[in-house]
């Protein structure tokens, strides 16, 4: 299928509560939303790039330069046979893997339609529900952060990530295991301590968390290796992680037990897959982690994680856990079991809803084919 048009779109979505990590506090979500067009066909992506570069170099600001200026131009006019090609077409840019995905998840989707089947089938994947939990950002208090907590095991979630940071860690996952000593917990640390703080980690190890995620420098295998051998509780790394090379790195040194696949970290769906398939092999669980997505973003990382490696419960929460109203729908809902559903309409199986996109984009830009010297 020869690609014909690429749309570009800023959107600027409200979340339905601040989420506060150890990068700071967002109160929205700005993304870009890709839409690839061939032969009457879109498929959508989404680049899950922050406004500032806090968990990552790449921003908002930064994935839109290398789309408009670099990525997308090597697309257009290309003939789309097969989505695992794409990775090879964008490969002489360096880097910036979420711009690369956010093209290359919305190739998965046209194609999937265009075959007439789903992504989790064209994927793959085989399971009509996949588990899922939510991640709960830091609250102003130990007490506050139980109360969240509450909130989230009513609605139905059985596995909680806590967002921790110096001076937020400790005592706040105490007060949430005694508070819910049979819940599977784990937290997520966003790269906040240096080796210095093993001891608080030591410590932790008798709360018997699920996994303690990425708790060292967001470029680091080497000290996570040493604090792995220090602690029971299995580290998992999510910002370390960019290719397969770094999961076959990071598992022959030792540095986790577990990994966080995001498609946009380690730049595509094919990639996510290739790194699944290598901790399947070494019986490492997998579990998909979360950017706040739109749906768009969470469709994909549904279809992601119906792979049979994915044994932990993915950050793919209910549409409602982020936005009042998406831009794409039907919305996500949490199932009795913790689950959510795997969409199974063709491609992704999630529409934009062209109204509350209109509402929410910011920036638009049509890309079509024209002579340009690269
Ligand atoms: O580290 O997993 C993370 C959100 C933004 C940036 C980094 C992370 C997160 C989350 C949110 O934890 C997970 C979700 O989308 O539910
Ligand atoms: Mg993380």
């Amino acid at each position: 299928m020869k690609i014909e048009s690429i749309e570009l779109r800023r959107i600027t979505l409200p979340l339905v509560s601040p989420f506060t990590t150890s990068f700071g506090t967002q109160t929205e979500r700005p993304c870009i939303i890709v839409s690839v067009h061939a032969e009457g066909v879109t498929g959508y992506g989404e680049c899950v790039a922050m406004e500032g570069p806090w968990y990552s170099y790449e921003t908002v600001g930064t994935a839109w330069h290398m789309l408009q200026d670099y990525l997308i131009p090597r697309l257009l006019g290309y003939d789309l046979d097969d989505p695992m090609d794409v990775w090879d077409v964008l490969a002489s840019i360096r880097g910036h893997n979420m711009a690369k995905a956010a093209l290359e998840m919305a190739c998965w989707d046209l194609v999937a339609k265009a075959r007439g089947m789903s992504l989790r089938d064209l994927l793959g994947g085989g399971r009509d529900r996949v588990a899922v939990g939510v991640s709960v950002g830091i609250q102003a208090s130990p007490s506050a952060l139980v109360d969240t907590v509450q909130r989230y095991v009513d609605d139905g979630y059985a596995r909680i990530k806590l967002k921790i940071a110096p001076g937020h860690d400790e005592a706040y996952v105490t007060a949430v295991r005694a508070a819910f000593p049979d819940t599977l917990i784990q937290a997520d640390a966003n790269s906040a301590y240096t080796l210095a703080d093993a001891p608080i980690f030591q410590r932790m190890d008798a709360l018997n968390l699920l996994l303690i995620e990425q708790p060292l420098a967001d470029d680091d295998i080497v000290d996570h290796a040493t604090l792995q051998h220090e602690l029971r509780t299995p580290l998992c790394l999510d910002e370390s992680i960019h290719s397969p090379d770094d999961a076959r790195h990071a598992l022959d040194l030792g540095s986790c037990r577990v990994i966080n696949i995001k498609p946009g970290r380690v730049g595509e769906h094919r990639r996510s897959r290739e790194i699944h398939d290598l901790c399947r092999a070494r019986d490492i669980p997998v579990w998909c982690g979360g950017m706040l997505e739109t749906n768009i973003g969470r469709a994909h990382n549904a279809a992601l994680a119906s792979l049979p490696g994915f044994t932990l419960p993915g950050d793919i929460s209910a549409s409602a856990r982020y936005y009042a109203h998406d831009v794409a729908g039907p919305d996500f809902a949490l199932n009795d079991d913790s689950t959510l559903s795997v969409p199974t309409g063709p491609g992704i199986g999630v529409e934009p809803d062209s109204a509350a996109l209109a509402a929410a984009t910011t920036r638009q830009e049509m890309v079509a084919r024209r002579a340009v010297a690269l």
